[in-house]
């Protein structure tokens, strides 16, 4: 993977600077840091899948990286939201960040549309993306179906991603294998771009992927991915949800009716989510989750899987509480949205500079 840092640049210092110095990245193999950056959407509670798929590994990465998280709200405008209900869910995600154990000492935790530079850099990589891969989405094809006036903002928003991505020089993007698909794009993008305006423009990322939670499945039908959109409440566990919510949704959750507890998410993807659910949550391997329940009843293994949800979202919920209310938590985005935005300022001088963007460039050209 590669290790890059960029040398300090700033506009203010830009006429007294070569101009090459100025925005080339350097290699700098001596450190072990990597930039880590992923974000969540703010359009419903946070459920399993985006803990198991995403914020753990969030958690995991913090130590010896460096990280950047984000609560991406110009995604959430896709399509149509309410917007008090827009500002509440930014914080409450942002509270979820912390209250899991985003430590915002160690990581910069902020809101996307506070920093400029995301729908900047998403215009000028929609200039190098084709109508063609963008038709080729999945989870485009997915919302816009059956609707003739899908939103232009939802065919565009894999490329508003992938300028999340490299507007921080990322290195690691940890998602749930839903994302391989946006990940990819993003990678040909940025491979595409600097085959044209030079290798150094961008860093091409690598997408991170667990082998297990990496795509947690809707607990009413285990065919589809479990998704904070779902019209059905028992489709997943928000982690916000109460033990009569848990207990109830785990309880009814769709397996079959051979009676085995065996992991095959192809003949039995319903006991196999489940399975993926419990060895995550309990910190077991599936294989490990698999021995302990061979042979024995669903009714007794759904009612342990209850218990390790409980345990496991409790003192998450309690944190969250705290956080929430707190004062702290719109200082902290704001300070965050601070930090982020002086590393996209550097990044975002160094892109126009390679494609002749703006008025700094032609300052230097001119030799002021
Ligand atoms: N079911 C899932 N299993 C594992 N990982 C998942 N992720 C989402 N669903 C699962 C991962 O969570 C991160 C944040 O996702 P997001 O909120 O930005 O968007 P999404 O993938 O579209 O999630 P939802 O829950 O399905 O939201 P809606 O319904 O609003 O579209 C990502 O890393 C994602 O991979």
């Amino acid at each position: 993977m590669n290790i890059i840092k960029q040398t300090d640049s700033s506009l203010l210092a830009l006429g007294n600077m070569d101009k090459k110095s100025t925005f080339e990245m350097t290699s700098q193999s001596k450190t072990k840091v990597s930039r880590v950056f992923s974000g969540v959407q703010p359009t419903g509670n946070i459920h399993l899948g985006n803990y198991l798929g995403a914020l753990k590994q969030f958690v995991d990465l913090q130590d010896g990286n460096d990280c950047i998280y984000c609560i991406v709200d110009l995604h959430a405008i896709t399509l149509p939201k309410d917007p008090g209900e827009l500002r509440s869910s930014i914080l409450d995600v942002a509270a979820l960040y912390l209250a899991v154990g985003i430590d915002p000492k160690k990581s910069i935790v902020f809101v996307q549309s506070d920093v400029a530079g995301h729908a900047e850099l998403s215009w000028i990589l929609m200039c190098n993306s084709y109508t063609g891969e963008l038709s080729r989405m999945t989870q485009f094809k997915d919302k816009s179906r059956g609707n003739e006036s899908a939103p232009t903002g939802l065919f565009a928003y894999p490329v508003l991603m992938a300028a999340d991505i490299l507007l921080y020089d990322s290195d690691v993007v940890p998602v749930g294998s839903d994302q391989k698909q946006h990940i990819e794009l993003t990678r040909d993008i940025a491979i595409r771009i600097n085959n044209k305006y030079g290798e150094d423009t961008f860093v091409v990322p690598d997408g991170r992927f667990l082998k297990d939670g990496a795509r947690v499945m809707a607990l009413d039908d285990p065919t589809a991915k479990m998704s904070k959109s779902s019209e059905n409440p028992h489709s997943l566990i928000s982690l916000l949800d109460d033990e009569a919510k848990i207990r109830k949704s785990i309880m009814r959750a769709t397996t079959d009716s051979d009676g085995e507890i065996r992991f095959d998410p192809e003949a039995k993807p319903g006991v196999s989510n489940l399975l993926t659910i419990y060895a995550a949550l309990s910190g077991k391997t599936v294989a490990d989750a698999e021995h302990e329940w061979s042979g024995r009843g669903y009714g007794d293994f759904k009612k342990a899987i209850v218990e390790v949800t409980i345990d496991a979202l409790d003192p998450i919920q309690r944190r969250y509480a705290q956080i929430r209310s707190s004062d702290e938590l719109v200082a902290t985005l704001r300070n965050g949205a601070e930090r982020a935005g002086a590393i996209a300022e550097k990044v975002m001088l160094r892109v126009k500079d390679r494609f002749g963007l703006g008025s700094a460039g032609a300052m230097i050209e001119s030799g002021m």
